[in-house]
């Protein structure tokens, strides 16, 4: 796609991504963050050589993950810049590796030499824990964006997970279709606190994608590419919808009948089981 090499795979793939998610606009200077669960029996094969070129650097976990116990992350650092992905891949990323039960964060790759993981681990350690168990495996990619349209509409509708994935889900058939478990709203928070990664936990349970209202957008996917599609598609949406709000609010509505049928028709390929509100708009 651009050209971009690195020596470890998982960075080949994700810097392109994160450095498109810039010129996208959705993570100005340090906004942002990723994180991917690697195949540990694949990574121990092939990049164990790697591990040595740092000194293992341990975080103690305020919040244990025994579930992640043994997963390797590749993970953005704390201050890195989206836009230096494929400039500075080995400042802007790390790899750490959950150890001790789930009690510690080992970083061995990465993060500059000095660095250290994002300050959102702890709800990017959480949302893995409750979407590996939700998809069977199958998620293992988180990235929080400040998207710009997405953020508008925090500040245009009430903070009700039913009200936003309604809007959202009427304004293109593809939306269903991507995040049928539609989205799921988290009152505004501090970032990078334990009651955030608290409350995200118990949103992510129900949806692959919450909103930080009046910040941004958190989303579980199976790759780099399809959790970019995503947030792409939300991204959209909102933009969408923003637009028919400058212009005095929508005068239809689609009737959600019709997403049940389309639910109905397409069943099992369905990324999740939808999650039709039952209240209208504005109610
Ligand atoms: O600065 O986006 O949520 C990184 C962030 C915190
Ligand atoms: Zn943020």
């Amino acid at each position: 796609m651009t050209g971009f090499a690195h020596r470890i795979d998982c960075v080949e793939v994700a810097a392109p991504i994160l450095r498109l998610c810039w010129e996208m606009g959705w993570n100005e200077a340090n906004g942002g963050n990723f994180s991917w669960r690697l195949d540990a029996e694949e990574f121990d094969a092939d990049m164990r050589h790697l591990l040595s070129e740092a000194m293992p650097r341990d975080i103690v976990l305020q919040n244990p993950q025994p579930e992640l116990d043994g997963d390797y992350f590749l993970v953005t650092g704390a201050g890195q810049f989206f836009r230096r992905a494929t400039s500075h891949p080995d400042d802007v990323f790390g790899i750490v590796r959950i150890v001790d039960e789930g009690r510690v964060c080992r970083t061995v790759w990465g993060f500059g030499g000095g660095g250290r993981p994002t300050s959102e681990l702890a709800t990017h350690l959480t949302a893995h824990a409750v979407r590996k168990e939700r998809s069977e495996g199958r998620e293992r990619v988180v990235l929080h964006c400040h998207i710009p349209e997405f953020i508008a509409l925090g500040f245009l509708l009430p903070l009700s997970s039913d009200v936003l994935t309604r809007a959202l889900w009427q304004m293109m058939p593809e939306c269903f279709l991507v995040f049928p478990d539609g989205i799921r709203v988290v009152p505004p928070m501090c970032p990078g606190s334990a009651e955030i990664a608290r409350a995200s936990a118990e949103a992510l349970a129900e949806s692959r994608v919450i909103s930080w209202a009046h910040h941004g957008i958190f989303a579980s996917e199976e790759s780099p590419d399809s959790v970019f599609a995503l947030v792409e598609t939300v991204e959209k949406a909102s933009g969408i919808y923003r637009k028919l709000l400058s212009a005095g609010g929508p005068k239809y509505e689609l009737d959600l009948g019709i997403l049940e049928e389309l639910a109905k028709k397409l069943g099992a390929s369905l990324v999740a089981p939808p999650n039709i509100p039952k209240a209208r708009a504005g109610s």
